[in-house]
């Protein structure tokens, strides 16, 4: 019995509104269809953000409907939970995965069926729940006896300390049950592998491709990818295959050297630009004294030769002006962090109440937005 795990994909999604960034999140899906295809697991799971919005473009739900249709004729089945990025906003809409149901291309497993026998594995999941449902989510989760360690839990939350969302995770580690042989996690992009106390194995596919700026560093390091769960040996054992995205970097252009650092920066991508399947984005970061905008843009032109895009991700030679006169909000730490410093030591906000607009901040669902706003207003 293998499976194989994915999260994430966020099919839909338009990073920089760029039409060749929706298409890529799509390629990269069909890669993963494929991958499940050849590897003939015996089942996929999904834990969340399947989709980037709770209603789609309807390019994505073409595309979902005809790969899943693939892994249908293989006889593959899908197990899957929703993520905070495909649950409904307002109590009365569905879960897109609704229409895929429907179509009988995948068992979506929520709070009234949280429960799937794949075989001799045992697999329970809740799709995503906000952080004004923690205590209900806890109470839920001491419930589920799993009979054996041939067993899955599939979660889409932040759980703290394992996973650094600092301020707006809704579970501890300890608030995880006790038994299973493996607990999976959607939400966090980045790959992680670790064993709990008592042996469970949290295990962490990531997304399969790169969703937002703060996974480069992940992507670096461990790629991307989707991981398979073998159950052939008496321990399950886990293994990566990784999906072939395009590549993103991270570049550093002195102001004081525009001429040079672009030059040198184009002859390095050129010889690598035959490695790579597709052309890369890049994220660049200016260093050096502050010059005239038009000059900059002017000269990273020569960039769109080796690159399908670039962007200024930082321009640290304008920063220090900027800041010159504002209370210090340390740049190092999370940009979580980072909101909470300025709203507690700049914006005087007592910290309960810099945790709840930061989770206001970070919450999509209208409703649970109202619930916390009306919190925050000393209403409830
Ligand atoms: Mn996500």
């Amino acid at each position: 019995m293998r499976i194989l795990h994915v999260s994430d994909t966020h099919l839909g999604k338009r990073q920089y509104d760029k039409d060749f960034r929706e298409e890529d999140i799509y390629d990269t899906f069909r890669q993963i269809i494929d991958i499940s295809i050849k590897e003939r697991v015996n089942a996929v799971i999904h834990t969340g953000d399947f989709f980037d919005k709770n209603e789609p473009p309807n390019k994505a739900m073409l595309v979902a409907l005809r790969e899943l249709k693939r892994l249908k004729e293989k006889e593959i089945p899908l197990i899957a939970i929703a993520g905070d990025h495909d649950s409904p906003k307002r109590g009365s809409n569905i879960f897109p995965q609704r229409i895929l149901e429907e179509e009988g291309l995948l068992i979506l497993l929520d709070h009234q069926k949280n429960y799937y026998k794949l075989n001799d594995v045992e697999i329970f999941g809740i799709s995503h729940v906000p952080l004004t449902g923690a205590n209900a989510l806890k109470e839920k989760l001491e419930k589920m006896k799993p009979s054996s360690r041939k067993s899955i839990l599939m979660l889409h939350q932040g759980v703290n300390p394992l996973l650094p969302y600092q301020y707006s995770y809704q579970l501890e580690v300890s608030d995880l049950p006790k038994g299973f042989g493996i607990i999976t996690i959607g939400h966090f992009h980045d790959r992680i592998k670790h064993v709990l106390d008592g042996g469970t194995l949290i295990e962490i596919a990531g997304s399969p491709d790169i969703i937002s700026v703060a996974e480069l560093e992940g992507y670096q390091k461990n790629k991307k990818g989707v991981t398979v769960i073998d159950y052939s040996t008496s321990e399950p054992s886990i293994h990566y295959i990784n999906t072939d995205i395009r590549p993103q970097l991270e570049v550093t252009i002195n102001t004081d050297n525009l001429e040079k650092d672009v030059k040198s920066l184009v002859i390095k991508l050129t010889s690598l630009i035959n490695e790579y399947k597709k052309k890369p984005i890049l994220h660049i970061i200016l260093e050096g004294t502050p010059r005239k905008k038009s000059e900059i843009v002017s000269k990273l032109r020569e960039l769109s030769k080796v690159s399908e895009y670039y962007r200024i991700a930082k321009d640290n030679t304008s920063y220090i002006d900027e800041t010159k006169n504002n209370p210090k909000v340390s740049p190092t730490s999370s940009l979580d962090e980072m909101i909470m410093e300025y709203l507690v030591k700049v914006a005087k906000y007592t910290e309960s109440n810099a945790k709840l607009v930061l989770s206001i901040l970070k919450e999509e669902n209208e409703d649970e937005v109202y619930k916390l706003l009306r919190k925050f207003a000393g209403l409830d």
